[in-house]
């Protein structure tokens, strides 16, 4: 089998839940990491459908978007299966998966680049590992325009990231449940791991963030399948947005 060709941004979750889920399966592949917003051309011009990333280039088929990536590997390569063949857990699987990526992913991002455009220079952090060396110059002249350009692509404006963030202790306390009734964090990961550490290992890279995550089941499980991720931004987003993860990790004698 061909090496496969993965299309990436540096710090891109989704493309780094597609190089776990690579591991996982043994196959062989190269990383290709693109210029943020300049990444839509490239991803059209290389023949993909759309324009976002993950994108893959894998056994002749162009493969893009992280959840149907995962069920294309499992058909291509089944062993080992992403995906647990009791009925019941694939099916908790499933739907965990369904909340990461079309939910939780997202509000990670659009947290994330409303925070970085209040700390631009936290955008180098993340280019640490990645494939794109971009000289001081070059980076320091872009990196304006990058974010700028993310932060209206995401529609991360204050009002949806202060409603994220107002979401966060529920879904922490559903991500919670998930590990403790195993659907999450078990010894061999599945899809919805997969999907899952990587929004919220970007996540724990908002220092604003951290401290609410870190400690959490969630937040150990990722850590233990991600262990290392790029990106560091200091404390930037209005303490009030914060308010309702304080209240959620805070005893009543607080
Ligand atoms: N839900 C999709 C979303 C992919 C996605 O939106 N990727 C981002 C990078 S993390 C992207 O390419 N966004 C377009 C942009 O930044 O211009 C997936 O899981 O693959």
């Amino acid at each position: 089998m061909s090496k496969a060709t993965l299309f990436s941004l540096p710090g891109s979750h989704p493309a780094v839940s597609v190089k776990l889920m690579l591991d996982f399966k043994g196959i062989d592949y190269r990383t290709i990491d693109l210029m943020p917003l300049i990444h839509k051309g490239v991803v059209r011009a290389a023949g993909f459908p759309g324009n976002t990333v993950p994108a893959l280039k894998f056994n002749g088929e162009k493969l893009q978007g992280s959840v149907e990536i995962a069920r294309e590997l499992d058909r291509i390569v089944p062993e080992p299966p992403m995906l647990p063949a009791d009925e019941e857990a694939r099916r908790q699987v499933l739907i965990a998966e369904a909340f990461g990526e079309a939910e939780l992913q997202h509000a990670v991002r659009q947290i994330l680049w409303n925070a970085v455009r209040r700390e631009p220079r936290s955008i180098a952090t993340f280019l640490e590992g990645s494939g794109l060396p971009l000289p001081p110059k070059v980076a320091a002249y872009t990196s304006g325009p990058i974010i700028w350009g993310e932060y209206k692509v995401n529609d991360s404006t204050d009002e949806n990231a202060e409603a994220n963030l107002a979401k966060l202790p529920e879904w922490l306390d559903r991500l919670d449940a998930w590990v403790s009734d195993g659907t999450l964090g078990g010894e061999t990961p599945n899809a919805a791991d997969f999907q899952i550490a990587t929004s919220i290992r970007l996540a724990m890279a908002l220092q604003d963030l951290r401290p609410h995550i870190e400690a959490r089941p969630i937040g150990q499980a990722a850590k233990r399948l991600v262990p290392v991720y790029p990106g560091d931004v200091p404390p930037a987003l209005p303490s009030a947005w914060l308010a309702p993860l304080r209240k959620a990790g805070s005893t009543p004698s607080d």
